[in-house]
């Protein structure tokens, strides 16, 4: 059994989608984070981070943040989803510390400034744009005749997606990038994405 700190964000659905892969019991503890839920002393006493994604596996007694090292412990632990071994191993946890370090970050800085702080820089704005748009052409080129960014669908995929789903609230226009938009209607169309956003939505 497995209780998820969630908030309905990017972070937050990439641990939804594996634990809905798995099919495995968990119950979801939601913070409002808008009403700064992440700051209370019980979240607190979990993890001196202040951010969701935070798992708890009860039968290991294990507390885990951090959206990455979750999704590897999991895969671990279940043998699912990222190759024990090799280098298929290796360019899956290649994929998913270049989702964690730079586009997650990224593309959270690009939608603070744009969507969050009306009194922005124009500079910060388009830094952050050039970023991000930057990033997804890297992935667009990466996905030349792959359905998934690692051949087999994995944890990095899980981790990719939910930053590709929100490019409108970003505003990247993915119009020019064929590689990416196949990619999201592929994800979009898997049953343990439908139902993590659905559980998600409801939480
Ligand atoms: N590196 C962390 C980032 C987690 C993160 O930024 N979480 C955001 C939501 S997506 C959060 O909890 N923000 C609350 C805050 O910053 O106050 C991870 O990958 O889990």
């Amino acid at each position: 059994m497995y209780t998820l700190y969630f908030a309905p964000t990017a972070n937050g659905h990439k641990i939804l989608i594996m634990l809905e892969a798995l099919d495995v019991a968990y119950r979801i503890q939601r913070l409002d984070l808008a009403l700064g839920d992440q700051h209370r002393a019980d979240f607190a006493r979990l993890t001196p981070h202040a951010k969701i994604p935070l798992l708890v596996d009860h039968a290991q007694a294990l507390v885990l943040p951090e959206s990455g090292a979750i999704l590897q412990y999991l895969a671990e632990t279940h043998s699912r989803f990222l190759p024990a071994v090799g280098t298929q191993r290796y360019a899956v946890l290649h994929w998913l510390a270049w989702q964690i370090s730079s586009l997650g970050p990224m593309a959270g800085q690009h939608y603070h400034f744009l969507q969050l702080d009306a009194q922005a820089h124009h500079y910060a704005r388009d830094r952050y744009l050039k970023q991000t748009a930057a990033l997804f052409d890297t992935l667009e080129n990466a996905l030349q005749d792959q359905d998934f960014i690692c051949h087999d669908y994995s944890i990095a995929d899980m981790a990719i997606y939910p930053w590709l789903r929100i490019h409108a609230q970003l505003n990247v226009d993915i119009d020019d990038l064929p590689n990416i938009t196949a990619y999201l209607q592929r994800l979009a169309a898997r049953e343990e994405v439908i139902s993590a956003y659905a559980k998600g939505a409801q939480a």
